[in-house]
């Protein structure tokens, strides 16, 4: 497997993520520390079967199905394995790649059908980035857009994704790009975008390409993964997605005995003065004064 890897800041901003594309290769390698928490390798969404494109014509834009018999698009954690990779959806968008009536991804002259889903096809002369599927795009005529699961970063430092990607090395057009993002509940951020460029001018073409991104910042993070095209051999493969974090460490029990003692402290010491004020009035002579100004001094206090 033919892999190229660089890193770039999840606060990349779009001119940043260009000049991270042009300096692949020079770039000063950013690398996760924490573990994985989330992952996605379409290996248990693969298990449901893989055997022909979709077949949808959706007007302007909508939710692609998943089809008895065909590629999967849409899968639901859990749904056909331990549940340890994230569920997925899958939608697409009428855009400047569309024909002029705007249904796709299947036209409604010229397709039969685009191998849009999860897929045993690796890409050209090489294998999946991790494991036998992976999720493959060709032919969008518009943008399809593949939204993953929350995952969750709020008991975690240091977060961050990392994901592979491949470009079919072929001819593209500046109506042509793909754009990686992430958003989370105060904070958005896009990782990766050609938008605007031409792919052909970016030496990304016929490989693997892998992305390393920083989330720290993020609470939780969706992966949204945005790819438009107009051409079959306009192809897009998308796999081994990772999400880690290091887990911050629960207040040790020497913290709580602290925490404890500083609430504790100050309950003792105001017993101790009830007493004493009870102690005072009893001694102060016998009769039933005392016991009744005795019981009202615990309620004041309290
Ligand atoms: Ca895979
Ligand atoms: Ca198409
Ligand atoms: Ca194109």
């Amino acid at each position: 497997m033919q892999t190229n890897r660089t890193s770039w800041c999840a606060a990349m901003s779009l001119r940043g993520a260009v000049i991270g594309i042009i300096a692949l290769g020079s770039a000063v390698p950013w690398r996760a520390r924490g573990e994985t928490i989330a992952r996605g390798s379409f290996e248990e969404p693969g298990s449901l079967g893989d055997i022909a494109g979709t077949v949808q014509q959706i007007p302007y834009g909508g939710t692609v199905t998943n089809e008895p018999g065909r590629q999967n698009v849409r899968y639901l954690a859990g749904s056909a394995g331990a549940g340890l990779e994230l569920g997925f959806a899958t939608a697409w968008l009428t855009n400047a790649n569309s024909a002029a009536d705007g249904v796709g991804p299947i036209t409604s002259s010229g397709d039969t059908s685009d191998l849009i889903g999860v897929t045993d096809l690796a890409p050209p002369g090489t294998n999946f980035a991790d494991g036998s599927f992976g999720f493959m795009i060709e032919d969008a005529d518009g943008e399809i857009t593949l939204t993953f699961d929350a995952v969750d970063l709020s008991t975690r430092r240091e977060q961050a994704l990392s994901l592979d990607v491949f470009l079919a090395s072929t001819t593209w057009e500046t109506a042509d790009y793909l754009r990686v993002s992430v958003s989370g509940t105060d904070t958005n951020a896009i990782l990766f975008d050609t938008a605007g460029l031409d792919v052909d001018d970016l030496a990304i073409e016929g490989r693997w390409n892998h992305i390393d991104a920083s989330l720290e910042g993020f609470d939780r993070a969706v992966l949204q993964i945005a790819f438009s095209s107009n051409a079959s051999d306009e192809r897009l493969w998308i796999d081994n997605i990772a999400f880690s974090g290091v887990a911050i460490p629960e207040p040790s029990s020497a913290m709580l005995l602290v925490a404890g003692a500083l609430v504790i402290g100050p309950a003792l010491r105001r017993m101790r003065f009830r007493l004493g004020i009870c102690r005072d009035i009893v001694d102060s002579g016998p009769g039933p004064t005392g016991p009744h100004l005795c019981a009202a001094s615990r309620s004041s206090a309290s």
